[in-house]
């Protein structure tokens, strides 16, 4: 492995400087991710390995993060599951035909084999390996139980998430059953992935901040402490990212993992307090600041830095998915002044 940094500060191990990636950060404020996508359909180009490997390595080529993510979805699991999965052109994000809202829906959906029914996904993580040739670490990732529940019940994006709340508070049991099938179907899909070779896994909890605290434990974090104990590691470190949830930060840090990401609405420091003894920390710049000229992103990234201070357990990102419209220079900018700000703190 050529850098290895980004694995080494997973587990709280010394390195020179800060290592950095970014959520989505394959996708589309890269021109070559557009010529790729401008060709090809959403849901082919996941299904591609050549193509999901082209598109996965391009930000280590062009933005040189410290990490690959494979290039794929979290809405591929429930598909596996047996929902028809639909992503058109300009209308809205993806969505499934018909949502699952009744005890028959939930209980004609399987627990996939992923070596099976989401054997693209290995594939493609298994090509990414070959051809980083150890240039950086591959991440593999999956949504969380509660988030795929959320998106399988309301049959796509929601503001209010009115179907999966009514079904929470009218009939609890219904959303357990849910959950524990995606629990198991989770834990089985991310043990592939890091047969097939990725060396970190992320699950990305990006609803359970609209839960209150007391049904973020009881439907979101339960089922994500099943998954991180149900998983064949092999030593790949577990990434909790769970937005809009500082009020859990103890009770996320205590699931098993070894990272637990942040939104920008907590303050590093304040977290490194709470929790940075266990757990290392990845995050948090709001990645709005990416709009700003390259003098400001690199004072914001300075800030963030010397909150966390000085040791390793950090690994820089920002506090949720790098927007479409992002100009790439201030990518480049942004990964750059992690890499030069950071050295004072090692
Ligand atoms: O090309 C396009 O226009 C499609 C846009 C797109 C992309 C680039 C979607 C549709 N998914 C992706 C890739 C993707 N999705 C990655 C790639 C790896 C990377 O570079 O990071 C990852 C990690 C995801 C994960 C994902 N998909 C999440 C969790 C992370 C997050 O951003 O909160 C979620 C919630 C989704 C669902 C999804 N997929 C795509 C869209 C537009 C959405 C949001 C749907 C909605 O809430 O309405």
């Amino acid at each position: 492995m050529i850098n290895d940094l980004f694995l080494k500060a997973c587990l709280r191990q010394p390195t020179p400087r800060t290592p950095v990636w970014m959520m989505r950060q394959a996708g589309r404020y890269l021109a070559e991710y557009r010529a790729i996508r401008a060709k090809t359909d959403f849901l082919m180009l996941c299904k591609t390995p050549e193509l999901a490997a082209e598109v996965t390595i391009q930000p280590v080529d062009i933005v040189a993060v410290d990490a690959a993510i494979i290039f794929s979805d979290i809405l591929v699991v429930p598909e596996a599951m047996g929902m028809e999965l639909i992503v058109e052109e300009g209308k809205g994000g993806p969505r499934f035909s018909s949502p699952v809202r009744t005890s028959s829906e939930i209980a004609k959906l399987s627990v996939p084999d992923p070596n099976d029914k989401l054997k693209y996904v290995m594939d493609a993580l298994s090509l990414v390996r070959k051809q980083l040739n150890g240039r950086v670490p591959l991440i593999g990732f999956s949504g969380s139980p509660w988030t795929l529940a959320a998106y399988m019940v309301e049959g796509r994006g929601s503001k209010n998430f009115r179907y999966i709340k009514e079904m929470i508070y009218n009939d609890s049991h219904l959303a357990h059953k849910l959950l524990e099938k995606l629990a198991q179907s989770v834990a089985a899909y991310l043990s592939a992935q890091i047969e097939a070779g990725a060396q970190a896994v992320q699950i990305f909890d990006t609803w359970g901040g609209i839960l209150t605290p007391d049904a973020f434990q009881e439907f979101s974090l339960q089922y994500i402490r099943q998954v991180v104990s149900e998983l064949k590691t092999n030593g790949a470190p577990v990434i909790i990212f769970c937005k809009d949830c500082s009020h859990s930060l103890e009770k996320i840090a205590a699931t098993g993992c070894q990272v637990v990401g942040l939104d920008w609405t907590v303050d590093i420091g304040d977290a490194r307090t709470l929790v940075g003894d266990t757990v290392a920390l990845q995050g948090n710049m709001d990645p709005t600041i990416l709009y700003a000229k390259p003098e400001q992103i690199r004072e914001e990234v300075r800030a963030i830095l010397s909150k966390y201070g000085k040791g390793p357990g950090h690994i820089f990102n920002l506090g949720h998915g790098i927007l479409p419209d992002i100009p790439v220079e201030h990518a480049k900018e942004f990964v750059q002044a992690v890499k030069e700000e950071s050295v004072a703190f090692h």
